[in-house]
């Protein structure tokens, strides 16, 4: 039997099918991967018609971490030109868990198999650049992965150059000109980085810098999707302002600050 592992754009066909089946949707046009904390964003896209969890469909693995969901839900969004299926996932699964990156990007991969053609990946992450505040989102205009591996397998040599779409950080300055946009690092975890490990990656070119979006942005771009990234600055990285890093805080933060950008998000969906 195929599975996640020897079959990973198989499981998303057949997760993407198993959504369709469960929402009564063929297709779905956009998705939204919600970070820690950024479950009240949602609010935003009003109510959904469907909610279920995540381990109803092939491939995903319960999360494990608290705060991770581990729910999908289907939402109808009034586009300005017609009726647009959002789907959501409140909970991802991390690299730092160790189940490789398979489970990682399956959401993504079942998004695009599903129809989804703009994918919008939001986390919480520290703050390098000394110019963030905490509660403040940041667009990612592009990554650093430091995590040295990959959720492409084989000879395929994707072109990374415009992975995080100029189209959508316009479409959604327009709507809030005072956005910032900066380079995200993807650091595997579990710990936190060393004050020293923080100005290394200032020094290269980092702004914030998480533990997730990265390798969905590179599947999801890989299968051909536009992907938005959107970083809520939670923390101030480690050594910024001689202050530990809670995993407790980091959740408040993020609860207190998402609200704000779910009006942001639904306003540029309808747009896409
Ligand atoms: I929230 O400071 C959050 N996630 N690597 N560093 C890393 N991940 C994070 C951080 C942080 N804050």
């Amino acid at each position: 039997m195929s599975d996640l592992y020897s079959d990973p754009l198989g499981t998303a066909v057949l997760a993407a099918a198993k959504i369709a089946e469960i929402t009564g949707k063929p297709k779905h046009d956009v998705a939204l991967v919600m970070g820690s904390g950024w479950m009240p964003a949602t609010d935003a896209l009003g109510k959904p018609t469907h909610e279920f969890p995540v381990t109803d469909v092939p491939g995903f693995p319960a999360p494990t971490v608290v705060g991770h969901g581990g729910l999908i839900r289907s939402y109808e969004i009034d586009g300005a030109n017609g009726k647009i299926q959002a789907l959501v996932f409140l909970g991802r699964t991390h690299l730092y868990e160790g189940k490789g990156l398979e489970p990682v990007v399956h959401g993504a991969r079942t998004a695009v198999k599903a129809g989804c053609k703009v994918i919008v990946l939001t986390n919480a992450c520290g703050g390098i650049n000394r110019d963030y505040k905490v509660g403040q989102p940041v667009l990612i205009r592009d990554h650093i992965s430091m995590t040295a591996t990959s959720p492409l397998i084989g000879a395929d040599f994707v072109d990374l150059t415009d992975l995080y779409s100029k189209r959508i950080r316009e479409l959604i300055k327009r709507e809030d000109p005072s956005l910032a946009e900066g380079v995200y690092v993807h650091w595997r975890g579990p710990a936190y980085e060393t004050p020293a490990e923080i100005n290394m990656l200032r020094t290269v070119g980092a702004d914030l810098v998480g533990m997730s979006t990265v390798p969905e942005a590179i599947a999801a771009h890989a299968l051909g999707a536009e992907v938005l990234g959107i970083s809520l600055v939670t923390n101030a990285a480690a050594g910024v302002t001689g202050e530990k890093l809670s995993h407790t805080e980091v959740m408040e933060a993020g609860k207190a600050a998402a609200g704000r950008m779910g009006e942001l998000l639904a306003k540029v969906l309808k747009q896409l």
